[in-house]
């Protein structure tokens, strides 16, 4: 008997709805579900490798130990005895502060990431805290901590309203977004293109370039000296205009100064975009009934990635397109409570609240920067660490300078993984936890349903069940191991404390539709629920559209959502400013003090000649891969070898370099042997190659991955080079040297 299950896609972030056709335990079709709310069909080549995702026999189903060097199945019990065994010594002698984490990307994308990943942490006792989030988008973080005071209101360009579009260095038409959740981003663009202009400044003739209305081929590491220029002009012809919000901004008359030295004649050699370009940019941006400057990858894994991120803002602000509808606007999930009366003001946002121990490198948003990880592995003295806990990460091909951090993570005395592979990482384990099937657990997109750009929400149940335990409950345990309370102890201690705790503040908290109800009553009211949904169930119910336990019997509920298996619809975006600005002074601070600090170190790279390269690698993203860990799948490497090294003619001819040759390319921290692809896809003096290839470890258990290995391109990355406002790793732009092999 074939069943249709609507289930929402956990694998990129634009949460496309899809239909998978299951007869017993077998997938037997999975295609854009037309009836999702916010996809409408939507599908990507990806989405539909669920099944083969599902059914990888190189997937683990059960927990691995290390015993004499090699990987044994054993029982979860036994599994989480051994990390008890192993972790007492180490805390014993070397005290909780020898204890770290990474955190990958899909704990972005799973519920037990959302919800049970903090317990572990606080368990954990130590600030040794390092993400995936320090290797793309920190500056952005920061930046809305400094402007608006709130690092999680990522301004999104709403692009269903919009008529100009400016995309610095973000190719959503193979991405699918980032940092803004639209599904179907390809149409939303062609939609932008057919109304209006999107702009693409980018190294590389993307596809989203090639589909776009006009393209700027930049020299990588210099969209600041774009965008201050284009402030600049703004200022010069009048065009400065912040509207609605002009009461509420301050530092107006700092930029205009700062950028004085910054005009498109000063900043057109560096840029590689030629002044009267610049200006007309800036004047059809300005004049746009509506227009949003979105920035991602290319512009903000650079040296200056938060400066980039900020002037991406203010150009917004200045011209009229802060928080409003056809600029960039701010989320609003629908579980959210807002209030519009609310006085404008906060405690504001710092980093640097305490800083790394071997270099010294201030925190960001509770994180240390990914560009020391190794560091603190190899530096000795009181501190260093000696076991890592690696959940849904893969750093050693994604952190900068990865060769180093695989030697640093072999010296470890202890780790543990929570993957669902034996991957390059993960094969450093001394014990692997495996989570369950994307098929085999529930879907809420706390995170994207948070950067979207309508008030959508929809939650998936389980299609399959099985008797492996939901990463909900890994976590739940391993925070009961990491915090001392023994590796029997019940996971529930972890499921009734944020219970409680999440019922406690919505009882004792007056804007909440619960506000002095009977906590047993609410208690009672989600109890049947497995514990994450429990959360779900309150958050959906307390929020501005919820059923408040009874309160509109109508409202927002798990079970709403559960009886709307496509999602349901609250509407666009809403204007939030300025009630929804956090900053100490109330106001949108467009020169905070660390920019303004940090500006002085821009001033003075600018002065001085560029780095003499002849050549700097970027980066590039392709539709069928997902960071490092999709290349298992075989209809999504099958076909040409993608893992290759772009060159231009022109640098082709002068190098030697042949099409299909091999060529070696060296950066200050490793060399890597690549296939030549020529192309005029990319700018002369730029070549490119993806990340998140080189799957030829051999301790690692990939078969299919194996056979189209590709080389690891953050063999080139250079940990010594970094983002200081955010301590966000340089990804771009590297200085390389490519020569035939
Ligand atoms: N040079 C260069 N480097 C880059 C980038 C770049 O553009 N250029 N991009 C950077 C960016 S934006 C990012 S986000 C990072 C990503 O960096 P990481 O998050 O470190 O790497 P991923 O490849 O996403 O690895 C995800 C891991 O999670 C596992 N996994 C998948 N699903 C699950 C699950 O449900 N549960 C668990 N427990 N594990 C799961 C996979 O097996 C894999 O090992 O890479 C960064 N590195
Ligand atoms: N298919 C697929 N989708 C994905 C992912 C994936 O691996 N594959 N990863 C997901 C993740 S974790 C993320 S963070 C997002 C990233 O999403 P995007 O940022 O949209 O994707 P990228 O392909 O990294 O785009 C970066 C672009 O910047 C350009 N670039 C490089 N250097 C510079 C520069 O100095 N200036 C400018 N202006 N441009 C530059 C590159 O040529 C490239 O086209 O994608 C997500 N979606
Ligand atoms: S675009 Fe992203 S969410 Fe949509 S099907 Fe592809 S991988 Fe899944
Ligand atoms: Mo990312």
């Amino acid at each position: 008997m074939t069943e249709t299950h609507a289930v929402t896609c956990p694998l990129c972030e634009a949460t496309c709805g899809l239909e998978v056709t299951t007869d017993g335990d077998q997938v037997v079709r999975i295609r854009g579900d037309m009836n999702d709310v916010f996809s409408k069909g939507f599908i990507c080549p990806k989405g539909s490798t669920l099944k083969q995702l599902h059914e990888d026999p190189d997937r683990l189903r059960a927990p691995l130990v290390k015993r004499d060097g090699k990987f044994v199945e054993v029982g979860w019990d036994e599994a989480f005895a051994e990390i008890e065994a192993r972790l007492q010594p180490i805390i014993d002698e070397h005290g909780r502060e020898s204890l770290g984490m990474y955190l990958g990307n899909p704990n972005a994308h799973t519920i037990a990431g959302a919800l049970f990943v903090r317990p572990v942490i606080m368990a954990m006792g130590s600030r040794n805290l390092f993400s995936a989030s320090t290797v793309d988008q920190m500056p952005k973080h920061v930046t809305a901590g400094l402007m608006w005071g709130d690092p999680g209101a990522f301004p999104l360009p709403d692009l269903d309203r919009t008529d100009h579009l400016l995309i610095l260095g973000g190719n959503p038409y193979v991405s699918n977004g980032s940092l803004v959740t639209a599904p179907d981003f390809p149409g939303r663009l062609d939609a932008i293109v057919e109304r209006g202009k999107v702009v693409v400044v980018d190294p590389r003739t993307s596809k989203t370039a090639q589909k776009a209305t006009e393209h700027h081929t930049i020299v990588p590491g210099t969209d600041i000296y774009l965008l201050l220029a284009m402030i600049n002009e703004c200022f010069a012809a009048g065009l400065a205009e912040v509207g609605r919000l002009e009461p509420h901004v301050a530092g107006l008359d700092w930029v205009s100064e700062a950028v004085a030295s910054f005009t498109p004649e000063a900043v057109e050699g560096r840029c590689g975009i030629d002044a009267a370009t610049i200006r007309r940019m800036t004047q059809e941006f300005a004049a746009a009934p509506s227009a949003a400057a979105y920035g991602r990858m290319g512009a903000h894994t650079v040296e200056f990635g938060t400066l980039t991120s900020w002037a991406t803002d203010v150009l917004n602000a200045i011209t009229g397109n802060l928080d409003r509808a056809g600029g960039i606007m701010f989320a609003g999930p629908p579980w959210e409570r807002f209030d519009p009366q609310r006085t404008p003001g906060g405690r504001g946002y710092q980093t640097g609240r305490w800083h790394s121990r071997a270099k010294g490198l201030p925190e960001a948003n509770g994180e240390f920067p990914s560009v020391t990880l190794a560091d603190e592995i190899e530096t000795p003295g009181p501190g260093q660490l000696r076991a890592m806990f690696l959940i849904a990460g893969n750093p050693v091909r994604s952190y900068p300078n990865s060769e180093r951090l695989d030697a640093a993570f072999a010296s470890l005395d202890f780790m543990v993984a929570v993957d669902i592979y034996v991957t390059e990482s993960s094969q450093h384990a001394d014990v692997i936890l495996p989570g369950r099937s994307a098929l085999e657990r529930s879907q809420f997109d706390f995170a994207f349903y948070s950067n979207a750009i309508r008030r959508v929400v929809n939650y998936t149940p389980p299609t399959f069940e099985t008797d492996q335990p939901d990463e909900t409950e890994v976590l739940a345990r391993l925070a009961n191991v990491v915090g001392g309370f023994g590796a029997d102890a019940d996971p529930a201690l972890v499921f009734d404390s944020m219970v409680e705790f999440t019922i406690d503040r919505e009882v004792t908290n007056e804007s909440s539709p619960i506000f002095g109800r009977n906590k047993d009553e609410i208690r009672g009211a989600v109890a049947h629920w497995p514990p994450a949904e429990r959360i779900i169930d309150l958050r959906l119910q307390t929020g501005d559209f919820g059923a408040g336990f009874g309160a509109d019997p109508d409202g927002l509920s798990l079970q709403k959502l559960i009886d709307n298996p496509h999602g349901l619809d609250f509407g666009p975006l809403i204007e939030k400013f300025p009630a929804a600005i956090k900053t100490a002074s109330g106001q949108v601070e467009l020169a905070p003090e660390p920019i303004v600090a940090d500006f002085e170190r821009l001033r003075a790279s600018f002065a001085t000649d560029p780095a003499a390269s002849d050549l700097v690698l970027v980066g590039r993203r392709h539709l069928r891969s997902n960071n490092s860990w999709m290349h298992n799948v075989k209809v999504l490497v099958k076909g040409k070898d993608r893992c290759t090294l772009q060159v231009h003619p022109d640098d082709a001819a002068r190098l030697g370099l042949a099409d299909g040759a091999r060529a070696s390319v060296s950066s200050r921290v490793g060399t890597v042997e690549a296939p030549v692809e020529v192309t005029a896809d990319v700018r002369p003096g730029v070549v490119s190659l993806p990340h998140g290839w080189g799957h030829d470890a051999p301790g690692a258990r990939l078969s299919v991955a194996a056979e189209h290995a590709g080389v690891n391109s953050n063999a080139l990355t250079d940990d010594a080079v970094y983002d200081h406002l955010s301590g966000n790793a340089v990804l771009n732009a590297i200085p390389v040297e490519v020569a035939p092999v």
